[in-house]
């Protein structure tokens, strides 16, 4: 852990410095309300849902504080909804962890949807539900993998159903293992390997060599998996040679291997966190990379969050080197339709907030105070709109939202009187009128107020 500390204190202080310019223009990372690690992008739907780990805020800077897991969607990669933390910790009644919600994946079967989680020193377990954003109960009361020799290493599973129906989990660090999951999603072929646990076999030409620590020769492979098939070929990609990690990858033409490593995807750099984790998907035709930095804490780098790069694969099927961006994925591949409701949690850019939930109204913007903001990109207006409301709530003396083009100081469309409304979950739809904007618009709005909280924000909605 001492040398763990030494490179990441190095590391912070050079973020620091990197990401003092953010810019209000940035796409990346796709969460400022939260801090959140460890992507698991998964398609579904026409949505792209990402299931994260999430490093708490109070995380002190020595360690990972991580007790659930979060999900948002996108139908567009540029606005993301927030689902809040879909499962926890405390979704294991057998469980005694108090910290250890790290790196989950979740896929889509028979119309289920399969969470699959580490609880650091407790092995992999798993989750069940009708939705993909919940509830999740446990299906089993007991770890998934409950016979690996070293429930430490038991971390990052990554989860894959092959075109002949067979699904494959791997996870592991520093080795790699596999089962092949039963159709049930929550057991396994117990025929094969150890129990049914078969140890990938690590070689230099599997998995790219490197001398460890301990002198001897090892391989790059450190953690992180993420397997998924394209073309007929079977993708490995991987955090390596930790710490700090890089991303790399290996390819085979079989779930089972043998492997063959392809090199470097994400390079080491400085203002990335020490761990890197990656999840790819393809969607609407394009390519998309997940991987986590430490923009938002300015360089903690157990205070991490999710960012996301469009990458095209090369002809051969190999995947180019990827540079991390603040600007991140610029183009949306939809338009979002501001005359039907939109959750105010559906967010490309915010500063100074954050989201919270109740079983009632669902998630919802909170901690709004005088001249935080959100923007929302992409939005049709078609000929236009006349009227804006939306559902707030305030227990205070209330303030306003201005409706801004652009970006927070962009022209003024409107702006919205919000009222006391007898309390913090008292909703009440206020209106404005809107001057008239065509076509295609981001939009900014911006909280202005008095001293301290303003109000709740849950939804909003424009009108012809
Ligand atoms: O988030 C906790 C751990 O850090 C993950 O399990 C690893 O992949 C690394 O990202």
């Amino acid at each position: 852990m001492n040398n763990i500390m030494s490179v990441f204190c190095k590391l912070s202080l050079i973020g620091i410095a990197f990401f003092a310019t953010l810019a209000i223009y940035a796409q990346n990372p796709i969460v400022q309300t939260y801090f959140t690690a460890d992507p698991a992008p998964m398609v579904y739907n026409g949505t792209v849902y990402v299931y994260t780990s999430h490093d708490e805020d109070s995380t002190v800077n020595n360690f990972f504080t991580m007790y659930d897991w979060r999900c948002y969607s996108s139908k567009d990669m540029v606005n993301w909804t927030d689902h809040g933390a879909v499962a926890s910790l405390k979704n294991f009644k057998w469980n005694e962890k108090t910290n250890g919600a790290w790196a989950p994946q979740g896929i889509e079967r028979d119309g289920k949807f399969y969470l699959y989680v580490p609880i650091h020193g407790e092995g992999v377990s798993v989750l069940v539900a009708d939705s993909p954003t919940g509830p999740f109960t446990d299906p089993l009361g007991r770890r998934l993998i409950v016979e690996s020799n070293n429930v430490w290493h038991d971390i990052d599973p990554t989860v894959f159903i092959d075109d002949d129906g067979q699904a494959y989990l791997f996870w592991g660090n520093p080795s790699l293992f596999y089962v092949k999951l039963n159709k049930d999603m929550i057991s396994y072929d117990r025929s094969i390997g150890n129990n049914g646990i078969v140890a990938v076999e690590m070689t230099p030409e599997a998995f790219g060599s490197k001398i460890g620590r301990d002198g001897k020769p090892g391989t790059t492979y450190t953690e992180g998996p993420w397997f998924y098939k394209r073309n007929n070929l079977y993708y490995m990609i991987y955090a390596a040679e930790g710490i700090p990690e890089y991303i790399a990858y290996s390819t085979a033409l079989s779930p089972e291997g043998p492997w063959t490593y392809r090199g470097h995807i994400m390079q080491r750099a400085d203002h990335l966190a020490f761990t890197n984790h990656a999840g790819i998907i393809d969607f609407m035709g394009n390519s998309y990379f997940f991987y986590h930095d430490q923009a938002l804490s300015k360089g903690q780098g157990f205070k991490r969050s999710v960012s996301v790069e469009q990458f095209t694969y090369n002809a051969d099927g190999s995947i180019p080197l990827i540079i991390p961006t603040k600007e991140g994925v610029t183009k949306s591949v939809a338009n979002l339709d501001p005359f039907k409701r939109v959750e105010a949690e559906t967010i490309a850019w915010s500063e100074g907030l954050k989201t919270s939930g109740d079983s009632q109204t669902g998630v919802y913007v909170t901690k709004i105070e005088n001249g935080d903001y959100l923007k929302v990109r992409s939005i049709d207006f078609g000929k236009g709109a006349k009227t804006f409301e939306a559902s707030v709530a305030s227990a205070t003396q209330g303030g306003k939202i201005e409706i801004r083009i652009g970006h927070p100081n962009g022209e003024l469309l409107g702006t919205l009187d919000v009222k006391n409304t007898g309390g913090w979950q008292n909703w009440k739809t206020f209106k404005c009128k809107v001057k008239k904007a065509k076509g295609l618009h981001d939009l900014c709005f911006v909280f202005k107020g008095g001293e301290g909280e303003l109000f709740n924000f849950d939804w909003w909605q424009f009108i012809r």
